[in-house]
């Protein structure tokens, strides 16, 4: 197998991060955004094929949830799919030409680690709160989207705690800074994890609809791109608003987003549908990326024509 048909270990991914910019010196940048509770760096790929004016740009963060290896494991894929595939390729050569790309491969590194060296299930940043003795609040739930209603825990033991405030964590705090100032720029916004099978968007934190609801879920967008996951790889993806899909989950980086003005926003659930569940196996590696990507691709092609 492939180096990208393998997990990697933080370690292992913050030398790939290195080794990546130092092979493709004219188009990977890398930008330190902040850093994690327990001091680790918030490393940002920016893949930019041409100088020249700021291209409008597109968003992938993997890794929010400790425990969804596959979701580190696509951005890695991605990066590698553009870097080997720009100008043989067609829809990664058209998404290059047309837009900047930031890839923020590991939202949660302390929380990553943790799953390679202590427990392997878990979830949340590993940030020590001051009252009780449990440890990380839940990155997806601490950003100010009707922040800590239904769907979210004001208790730091649970899995869904949504921490002090809005972005009292640094990594949550970290992506929020960046995106607000570049909004203007930032069109199209994912995130990625597992697992379910579902490609969703605006509202997770409420049953209300996104205004564009008719767009995102039409056959432009979601339900073209889970077609083309029947169509390409024969696997089933629900797709549609969170709140209603799968269920209330306020604080979510992708609702955030979207009332930051980035109305295309999407979180992918990728494989599988319960079977091996978080501990999906590496050789499942190579589907569940491409699925994502078809979907990914899909939906970017569609926002670049809207441009
Ligand atoms: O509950 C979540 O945060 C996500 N599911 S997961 O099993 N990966 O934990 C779904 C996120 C959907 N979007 C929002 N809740 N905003
Ligand atoms: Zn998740």
């Amino acid at each position: 197998a492939s180096y990208y048909e393998k997990y990697h270990s933080l370690n292992d991914i913050y030398f790939w991060i290195n080794q990546t910019q130092q092979d493709n010196p004219n188009i990977v940048k890398v930008i330190l955004i902040g850093s994690s509770s327990e001091k680790r760096p918030l490393y940002v790929l920016k893949l930019s094929r041409n100088k020249g004016p700021e291209k409008k740009a597109m968003w992938i963060d993997c890794g929010i949830h400790a425990r969804e290896w596959i979701s580190p494991a696509f951005c890695l894929w991605f990066v590698r799919h553009s870097l080997s595939f720009y100008g043989q390729n067609q829809d990664i050569t058209h998404i290059l030409d047309n837009l900047d790309v930031y890839i923020l491969p590991v939202m949660n590194p302390d929380g990553y680690e943790y799953t390679w060296t202590t427990n392997r299930m878990w979830r949340k940043n590993r940030s020590v709160s001051k009252s009780d003795n449990c440890i990380g609040a839940d990155l997806n739930r601490n950003f100010d989207a009707n922040w800590c209603t239904e769907g979210a825990s004001d208790d730091p033991c649970s899995e869904i705690y949504c921490g002090a405030f809005p972005e009292s964590e640094p990594e949550s705090q970290s992506v929020a800074h960046f995106l607000r100032s570049h909004k203007d720029s930032v069109k199209l916004y994912f995130s990625i994890h597992s697992y379910s099978q579902m490609l969703l968007f605006p509202y997770s934190c409420t049953l209300d609809e996104a205004e564009n609801h008719n767009e995102l879920v039409s056959l432009d967008m979601a339900q073209e791109a889970a077609q083309k996951i029947r169509r390409y790889y024969r696997n089933i993806y629900k797709y549609g608003a969170g709140g209603k899909t799968i269920y209330l989950a306020p604080g979510g980086s992708d609702d955030w987003v979207y009332n930051l003005g980035i109305k295309y926003s999407f979180t992918f659930e990728l494989q599988d549908r319960g079977r091996y569940g978080f501990l999906l196996p590496p050789s499942h590696i190579t589907q569940a990326c491409n699925e994502a990507l078809t979907a990914l691709k899909t939906i970017a092609r569609k926002v670049i024509e809207k441009m």
